[in-house]
């Protein structure tokens, strides 16, 4: 099943935000696979961003990544990397449809509440920059038979 990273942002962290962002996932449908709090190292910071090098947002960017933890998870099922950035919205979300996560909950685009992988390629890159193999956990769900026809 496809894969992708999410991950909720220091200030979805610091907003108390975390519980109702996992929520909408699982209630979606969406298999969780891996979970966890950390604090980003600034190395980390620049790989994740690497796309961004030279941008002007891009120093502001890596000191608000790192600013404080991050809750980061792994998320299974199908077609789940396009899913997962509708049900977050646009990037700006002032920008995002009301409804969604960053609609919902968002107003500067440096303050966006979360992240999640914008293709396949850049989902298996990412998970395997956040995650080690063994941290993820392969397991069957009974509800999935409810889930999916
Ligand atoms: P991320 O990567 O955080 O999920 O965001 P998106 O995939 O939706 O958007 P992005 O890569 O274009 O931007 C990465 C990150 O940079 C912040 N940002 C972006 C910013 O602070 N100012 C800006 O002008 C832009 C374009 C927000 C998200």
């Amino acid at each position: 099943m496809e894969r992708t990273y999410l991950m909720v942002k220091p200030d979805g962290v610091q907003r108390g935000l975390v519980g109702e962002i996992i929520t909408r996932i699982e209630k979606k449908g969406f298999k969780i696979s891996a979970l966890k709090m950390l604090q980003i190292s600034r190395e980390m910071a620049e790989k994740h961003y690497g796309e961004h090098v030279g941008k002007p947002f891009f120093e502001s960017l890596v000191g608000f990544i790192t600013s404080g933890p991050v809750v980061a998870m792994v998320v299974e099922g199908k077609d789940v990397v396009k899913a997962a950035r509708e049900m977050m919205g646009a990037t700006d979300p002032l920008k995002a449809a009301p409804g969604t996560i960053r609609g919902t909950m968002g107003i500067d685009i440096g303050r966006n509440v979360i992240h999640g992988s914008d293709s396949k390629e850049s989902a298996a890159r990412e998970i395997a920059l956040f995650f080690d193999e063994k941290e993820l956990c392969d397991y069957k769900r009974e509800i999935d038979r409810w889930i999916y026809e």
